[in-house]
């Protein structure tokens, strides 16, 4: 049913295999039937969160949504957003958010969430952690059984100024989780270039070979040095998940 509401199947031909993309999009689809007109929202960055936000402009083109005005969390969805006409403002004029719907890289059986390896992971948590409810929307590959646990990055934003000392004092932090810090970077080998995020700073990933444990004294242990910004930790944020698989849809909520 969640697949025939997101355009993606017909009932005359109910059996299509659903790529990763159509997962995303039907998990987007169910966290917007919780927009309400009159909402203030938080618009997520990433491609699942993108067809939330392209289903909204749809929504309020078709006027089955009214007077919705959109916190973004990256210049990425700003641009988005202004594109479809979705009225826009930000955190000073709108300091309490209805409802905010993101993507996230990882999910615990807690629903503790890693995020930021989009690279907006500041501007999410203060968006997301204005707001009354915070839905996250999935596939299914984004389940782990503990944070750190799919061997991807764990994102922390730092300040440019002296990088290579904050990520050596990241690394030290979780030396018995077996941790490597790299600067994010992009482009091809030779012109390779240090990733800058909307807030002019650079992005230390994280990877561990363990578990990190505690995760509050993690993330305790990682604001507390003077280089950083914000971690991709999401601890205790999410107030629903709705996570789309092969099987269906599941809603998991706080
Ligand atoms: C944002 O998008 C980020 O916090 C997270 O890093 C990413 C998830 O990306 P995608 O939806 O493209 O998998 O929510």
């Amino acid at each position: 049913k969640a697949a025939m509401d997101a355009g993606l199947l017909h009932p005359s031909s109910p059996s299509v295999i659903l790529t990763q993309d159509d997962l995303k999009k039907i998990a987007a689809y169910k966290a917007v039937e919780y927009v309400e007109s009159g909402m203030v929202l938080g618009l997520g960055t990433g491609s699942t969160a993108k067809h939330a936000v392209d289903r909204i402009g749809e929504l309020l083109r078709q006027g089955k949504l009214k007077d919705i005005v959109g916190i973004p969390t990256s210049t990425k969805t700003h641009e988005q957003a202004l594109s479809l006409g979705i009225p826009l403002s930000d955190l000073d004029a709108h300091p309490a958010i209805d409802l905010a719907i993101d993507g996230a890289d990882e999910v615990d059986p807690f629903l503790n969430l890693v995020k930021g390896r989009g690279g907006s992971l500041l501007r999410e948590k203060m968006v997301e952690g204005a707001c009354k409810k915070f839905i996250v929307i999935v596939d299914e590959s984004k389940l782990v059984n503990y944070l750190g646990g799919s061997g991807l990055a764990m994102p922390v934003e730092v300040i440019k100024f002296c990088w290579r000392f904050t990520a050596a004092r990241l690394q030290k932090l979780f030396e018995e989780a077996g941790c490597v810090a790299r600067l994010r970077t992009f482009g091809e080998k030779e012109k390779e270039e240090p990733y800058v995020t909307d807030n002019g700073n650079f992005i230390v990933d994280l990877y561990f070979e363990r578990s990190i444990g505690d995760l509050k004294a993690a993330s305790d242990a990682i604001l507390q040095l003077a280089g950083v910004v914000e971690h991709g930790m999401f601890l205790d944020m999410a107030t629903t998940v709705i996570v789309a698989g092969e099987l269906g849809l599941t809603v998991k909520n706080k």
